[in-house]
């Protein structure tokens, strides 16, 4: 049994209460991976004077960091992308031309299962060293079973090698295939609800996602992939109103979906279902700034609702290549306005909640995954306002 108390820090355990849940003076005992105590130093429990000692030096310790959207297991990239769109081309243009999530398709399904390890990995480390614990990782580029579900091998084994928690999402509903060309329902039927079936069965998806869009799918064709993946007990989230409003938040918070992410362009009608129906609001910031959206997601009638915000990277090699959170976090309160508060809360307490595992991390409690960070800081707000800086001291836990 390993059983360690650290003392002396600035605990930001978002937890309600003041702001940041901020607890002056308190030690955190650990004992075999979990948080066994969060009490005031000078009151401990005479069982833990004997624990080995952890100081931590007056720093600011909050929850370890979680991503909870990302496509970060791909082939290529898509820089020439990039130079199109500065030349002129929209992203929508850009799908249609063959180009966007197809050409990332074509890359995808050339990679070998260890090469899309290896390609992975420095994006891996890169969120590690910024004190992440928990990744969520979308299939999405392979579009056949085969593919998708080599693709959900490689986010395990990056699992496997890291100490890091990952949680999968089958997104085989991102994209249309050029060999289903016309023929969404066939995809459907013949691709993905066989291969979620398949990936439940071999332990692979976590969750079924869905990118609902006019260059996409339509809410009526997720509605069978939505029908399918509670058959299998599978939670459902949707990628909605990202470039116009179909509707889908709405439509995924009445099939109970645990988050709606990215809502650009989310109206009233869908903040009232997601707040009806508990769904979380997942913002993805770096999709916003890389496409150079202006319509900005409606922050503040999703904070009236009292919808819980989480905030990810969205990192894919095109509308996101970010491998950093805490620049999405800064990103979160430059761009949409969010506070420094509820950028942390968005990539902590409300980022567990858009997977399903409050009850494990996101928050400094006891009985709670003692999985924390150590920042070389003393303002919490200091993780969200400063740009291209790491301020990370340690992270404590992640491995599962
Ligand atoms: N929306 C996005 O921003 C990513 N997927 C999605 O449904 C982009 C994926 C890509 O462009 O490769
Ligand atoms: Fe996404």
């Amino acid at each position: 049994m390993t059983t360690r108390l650290f003392v002396n820090m600035r605990l930001a355990t978002m937890r309600g209460g003041a702001p940041y849940g901020l607890l002056e003076g308190h030690a955190v005992g650990v004992e075999n991976g979990r948080i066994a105590l969060v009490a005031p130093e000078g009151e401990l429990p005479s069982g833990w004077h004997g624990a080995e000692r952890v100081d931590l030096g007056g720093r600011l310790v909050t929850p370890a960091l979680i991503d909870c959207h990302t496509h970060i297991v791909f082939g290529g990239n898509r820089a020439r992308e990039f130079e199109m769109r500065l030349e002129g081309a929209s992203y929508e243009e850009i799908a249609r031309a063959g180009g966007g999530i197809v050409s990332t398709m074509s890359a995808t399904r050339a990679a070998s299962e260890d090469e899309l390890v290896e390609s992975a990995l420095p994006r891996i480390d890169a969120l590690i060293a910024e004190g992440v614990s928990t990744i969520e990782i979308k299939s999405g580029y392979g579009l056949s079973v085969e593919h998708e579900l080599k693709m959900l091998r490689a986010a395990r084994r990056l699992g496997e090698m890291r100490p890091v928690r990952i949680v999968t999402s089958w997104l085989a509903a991102h994209a249309l295939p050029p060999e289903f060309k016309g023929r969404a329902d066939d995809y459907i039927g013949e691709v993905v609800l066989p291969g979620m079936t398949q990936a439940k069965a071999e332990g692979l998806a976590d969750a079924v996602d869905g990118f609902c869009e006019g260059i996409a799918f339509s809410p009526d064709q997720m509605q069978r992939v939505f029908e399918h993946a509670q058959t299998l007990g599978l939670p459902v989230k949707l990628h909605a109103e990202q470039l116009s409003n179909l509707g889908g938040a709405a439509f995924a918070a009445r099939h109970g979906a645990i988050s709606a992410d990215h809502l650009e362009y989310l109206d009233a009608a869908g903040v009232n279902a997601m707040a009806e129906h508990g769904t979380v609001a997942v913002l993805l910031p770096g999709a916003f700034y890389t496409l150079r959206e202006t319509q900005l997601p409606p922050v503040q009638l999703l904070r009236e609702a009292g919808v819980p915000i989480a905030v990810a990277t969205d990192c894919n090699p095109g509308s996101s290549p970010l491998a950093s959170l805490l620049l999405t976090m800064n990103m979160a309160c430059t761009l949409f306005r969010m506070t420094p508060e509820e950028a942390l809360a968005g990539v902590t307490r409300n980022a567990a909640a858009a997977l399903g595992l409050s009850e494990e991390i996101g928050t400094i409690e006891q009985g709670k995954a003692a999985e924390l960070a150590v920042w070389n800081a003393g303002e919490p707000a200091e993780l969200a306002y400063r740009i291209g800086f790491n301020p990370l001291h340690l992270r404590i836990g992640g491995e599962n």
